[in-house]
């Protein structure tokens, strides 16, 4: 921390606070825009702040209906990893995982980036074969990842149960070290941050309600605070993208589904690297203020409701507690849900919509929050020049006519 930030918070810390530099502008929407970003989640923000400093676009809106990071950017469990199957999307985490590397820097604002090591059980000899296979793809992509018996895990994870007699044993797990978690808000925060600096407008409390075309072009957008004009809008907003699609006239092959989590009250230092199991249908890992952040598998029918469910709680915590017995007396202290957009490969949707100078970057089901920065890293390239990153073009959403598919269904960490 330099001198200056540090006078700077003293200053403020005595001033309780009064006069504190917003760190971004709250600026009335112009009436014409360069570009526009819908959605005002990380990966937006991210689109905004790489379209200005990597491609010089600075005449930008991010338009957000409610608060910046209010979606599932703000609701999320925040594990990142990048030990991904197919070639395709092991190529697009894996930049996003490099990106994660200097995030703090390159933002100069702490994102709490925690290499903290990511763990995938294994509880039956198939998982295992899976695990393996995913595990040697991982390092011929030059993915960091090993395959780990019970009895490491019990050495690097001493409360964790590897009784091979209960329903679903550990038979072992996939472990990438440079996996981890990192503090959500701040990576909104972050990228606003960022993005406003560069000139970016972000406009909380506005609505895109219609998507506005002439001749088969997208000429701007309607919105609760009056109309928007731009030839290029980005739609970037996760379980509401089918609502947008609609807007513009076309449909997305796209379901809606609440995902829920919870945290536990905080508790000493107890787990320090995160923990994942499709089989018993759960997840854990203890924030740096001590809460045990838990979730499981998105709820089956489709919603857009953000609540959490008494049947979710039971559910995820039976699973815990049969991962690690010793949680079953810590009381839980808040539940949410989110909603998340799945498709039909457990892969996003990133590139140009049906309607010229639209795009659109969806579908990331439950596991977008590793892949902010690398998602807005190549949907700024996609919006600013018009055409698909290598990265993403194997995303397009004409893979769904095609046959494309890349079916990440095994390394999604969260069933869906
Ligand atoms: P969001 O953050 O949802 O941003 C979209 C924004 O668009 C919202 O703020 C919304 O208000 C706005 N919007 C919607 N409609 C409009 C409109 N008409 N006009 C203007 N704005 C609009 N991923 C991981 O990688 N690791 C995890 O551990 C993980 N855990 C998760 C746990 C839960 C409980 C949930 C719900 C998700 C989890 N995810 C995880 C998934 C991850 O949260 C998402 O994939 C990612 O955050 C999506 O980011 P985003 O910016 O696209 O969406
Ligand atoms: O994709 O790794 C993931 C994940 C963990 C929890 C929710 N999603």
């Amino acid at each position: 921390m330099s001198k200056y930030s540090i006078f700077s918070l003293a200053r403020n810390a005595m001033s309780y606070h009064q006069n504190w530099a917003a760190a971004w502008r709250s600026p009335e929407p112009k009436q014409k825009y360069d570009a526009i970003i819908v959605g005002g989640g990380g990966h937006g923000l991210a689109t905004a702040y790489y379209m200005a400093k990597e491609h010089g676009m600075k005449n930008i809106a991010v338009l957000e209906k409610g608060w910046i990071g209010g979606g599932n950017t703000g609701r999320n469990t925040t594990i990142v990893r990048s030990n991904y199957l197919w070639d395709e999307s092991a190529h697009l985490y894996e930049k996003s995982m490099k990106l994660w590397e200097g995030l703090s820097q390159d933002l100069n604002y702490n994102v709490m980036f925690s290499q903290r090591g990511v763990y995938n059980l294994g509880h039956t000899l198939q998982d295992m074969r899976d695990i393996q296979r995913r595990v040697n793809a991982n390092r011929l992509n030059g993915i960091d990842g090993h395959v780990v018996t019970p009895q490491e895990i019990k050495a690097a994870i001493p409360h964790i149960n590897i009784d091979q007699g209960c329903r679903y044993p550990i038979m072992g797990a996939s472990f990438q070290p440079r996996g981890g978690v990192a503090r959500h808000d701040a990576v909104a925060w972050g990228f606003a941050r960022g993005a406003d600096k560069y000139g970016v407008d972000i406009i909380q409390n506005c609505e895109v309600t219609s998507i506005l075309q002439e001749n088969g072009a997208v000429t701007g957008v309607e919105t609760s605070r009056g109309k928007i004009m731009s030839p290029k809008v980005g739609v970037v907003v996760a379980g509401h993208c089918s609502v947008l699609a609609e807007m513009a006239g076309f449909r997305m092959p796209i379901e809606s589904h609440p995902l829920q989590a919870l945290v536990s009250e905080p508790i000493k230092p107890i787990l320090d690297t995160v923990v994942m199991s499709n089989a018993v249908h759960g997840y854990v890992s203890q924030s740096d203020k001590g809460d045990l952040v838990i979730g499981a598998g998105i709820d089956s029918y489709n919603g857009y409701g953000q609540r959490g469910s008494f049947s979710g709680i039971e559910h995820t915590v039976s699973a815990i507690v049969e991962l690690f017995p010793i949680f079953s007396r810590v009381r839980m202290n808040r539940q949410w849900g989110g909603i998340v957009d799945t498709t039909p490969d457990a892969c996003p949707i990133i590139g140009n919509a049906p309607v010229k100078g639209l795009y659109f970057n969806c579908g990331w089901g439950t596991g977008g929050f590793k892949a902010t920065p690398g998602s807005g890293w190549v949907f700024a390239h996609n919006v600013a020049t018009g055409q698909p990153h290598d990265l993403n073009r194997p995303f397009a959403l004409d893979r769904f006519v095609t046959g494309h598919l890349i079916d990440e269904h095994g390394a999604a960490g969260v069933a869906h």
